[in-house]
Order: C-alpha cells, then structure tokens, then sequence
C-alpha cells in the first residue's frame, strides 16, 4: 500500500512536468520527428527556446521544410509548439518548395524576427524574415533582407547596446555586417571575418564577460567538428582557438551555445535516431564549461544529461 502511494506520488509528478532529484535528459531530446541546426535562445519569459531546421524522413537536404519551434523551462521536458512557417507560404520562394535550411530567431522591442535561408526560383539562396509578438507561433512573412549578396546560414546576434549583427555564409565563407533598426537591411556591406579560417557554414554568435566567441563547423572530413574563434569585438577580428566539440555519427556539425539557469549548454545534431544518415539528423545539448581565461572546455557528448 506505502509502496503503491510512492508510484502514485511519482506518477503525479512527472506529468506535472516536475523536475525530480536527479532526473536526465536524454539524447536527442527530440524524437518524434528529424531536426538539425539548432539554435537555442532564452528570451523574456524565461523559456529556452530552440528554432531548429526540419530534416524530412528518408530525403535530402532539399526536401527541407516546416519550421518547428520547441521550448523548456527545465531542460527535461520540452514542448513542441508545432509549425511556424513552410516553404509554401514564402511567395517568393522556389515552387519546387523544400530547401528551409538553417534558421535563426532575435527579439527586439516586443517583436521576434525569424531569419530563415531559402532558395528563390533560379535557385538563389536569400535570408527570409517573418515576425510575431510571441516566441513560437503566429509569424507573420516580412519579406528578404536587403543589401546581401547570395546567404545562407544566418545567425543574427543582439548585443548588450541594442545593436544587431548578421552573419550569413556564402560558399563556406563567413560574413558579416551590422543590422539596421528594421533589421530587414544591412547597413554597409557584409565583410568577410578574419580569424575563422577553418569556418565552413553554420556560424553562431555569443557573448560571455564582455567576450565575443563565434562557433562554426569546419571542414574535417569525413564529418565536420565544431571550432571557436574570440574576439572583443563583434565584427573581429577573430582569434581562432580550435575544435571543442568532435564530429558526430553525420557529416555535418551546426549549433548554438547558450546560458540557462547559470549553466551553459551547446546544441549540436547528430544521426543516433537515423543510424547515421546525415540528412535525418536529430537536436540534442550538452554542458560547457569555460576555462579561467575564457577558452571552451571540450566538450563530452553524452547520452543523457542531469542538466
Ligand atoms: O541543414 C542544412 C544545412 O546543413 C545547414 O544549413 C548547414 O549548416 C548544414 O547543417
């Protein structure tokens, strides 16, 4: 009977989405359908959100499509918020549909902007924008970014002072450029940055003690790693500091680091789900951990976590 009131307790509990003592996360932590290229924000409700790309069961990497968004307040339990944008509502984009590759999300004044690669009729990648008021629903088309050339691979980093930046790759170089305030336009041009040589595709952008740290797949074969270049300025230049995270069971690498709760934490993808096919891959995260001048600790993959 005392043991019966103990499994009810506990059931109750887990339902209630209630952390319990030691209780882990595991890896993937999406796995009802593919996705890839996660990249992971905390924004004003105190979620974590994550916008990752959508890989399609058994296809390539064109057949890409359908925008999920996931969020969590525990890094156990995550909700799926369901589709935010697919091809078919970019009226602007390829009519063979698919090709919604990597994606990013920023907040600014009560707006969040998502910045979306896609391709156009003659097959010309341009970076897409939808808006909403809420975090993972009710985007609303905006239009392209203007000012760029052919990008793929956006990551648009808000710093402290309210200025944003956007980086984009063309043909496995980073660039990058100042956002206006629409952040539909680039001011001046995006330039080529200095100091991430081994850079691939899949930037993304944090700041940690007034540090700025860029992490990019780069160009291991016969699968991608994870590097990192630090700068103490947006724009660079860069110092490159080398791999911190090993290629997984794919080939390609692509994430986002990001503090929660006072731990940091990188989302990468890998194929445990798909056996390794590198276009269904799946999101998962682990903890990082900083050295006392800032460079990245490696970091050990795991197939759980105690977050
Ligand atoms: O997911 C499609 C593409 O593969 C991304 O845009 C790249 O970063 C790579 O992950």
């Amino acid at each position: 009977m005392k043991n019966k009131r103990y499994l009810l307790a506990g059931m109750l509990a887990l339902s209630a989405g209630t952390v319990l003592a030691g209780e882990r996360a595991t890896n993937p932590f999406i796995k009802h359908m593919f996705t890839a290229d996660a990249s992971a924000h905390v924004w004003e409700d105190g979620r974590l959100y994550v916008y990752p790309s959508t890989d399609i069961e058994g296809k390539g990497y064109r057949s890409m499509d359908g925008y999920h968004v996931f969020s969590t307040d525990d890094m156990l339990h995550w909700t799926d918020h369901g589709e935010i944008l697919h091809s078919r509502d970019v009226e602007w984009g390829t009519p063979k549909g698919g090709n919604m590759w990597a994606p990013d999300c920023v907040y600014k004044d009560g707006t969040y902007y998502f910045v979306f690669p896609h391709r156009d009729p003659d097959n010309v990648w341009e970076l897409g924008v939808a808006t909403s008021k809420d975090p993972a629903s009710g985007f609303t088309l905006q239009g392209k970014i203007k000012g760029g050339r052919t990008f793929c691979d956006p990551c648009v980093f808000m710093d402290e002072d309210g200025q944003a930046y956007l980086y984009a790759v063309v043909k496995a170089k980073c660039y990058a450029a100042k956002l206006k305030e629409n952040l539909m336009e680039i001011e001046g041009e995006m330039v080529p940055q200095v100091g991430v040589d081994e850079h691939r595709e899949g930037p993304f952008v944090f700041k940690r003690n007034g540090i700025y740290y860029m992490i990019y797949p780069d160009h291991t074969k016969p699968r991608n790693q994870m590097q990192y270049s630090m700068s103490d300025s947006p724009l660079g230049p860069w110092e490159p500091k080398g791999v911190f995270l090993e290629a997984t069971d794919v080939l390609t690498m692509h994430g986002s680091i990001v503090e929660y709760k006072g731990q940091w934490y990188v989302f990468y993808h890998n194929g445990a789900l798909s056996k390794g096919r590198n276009t269904n891959r799946s999101i998962c995260f682990d903890k990082v951990f900083f050295n006392d001048d800032g460079t990245i600790q490696m970091v050990q993959q795991s197939p759980s976590v105690v977050p």
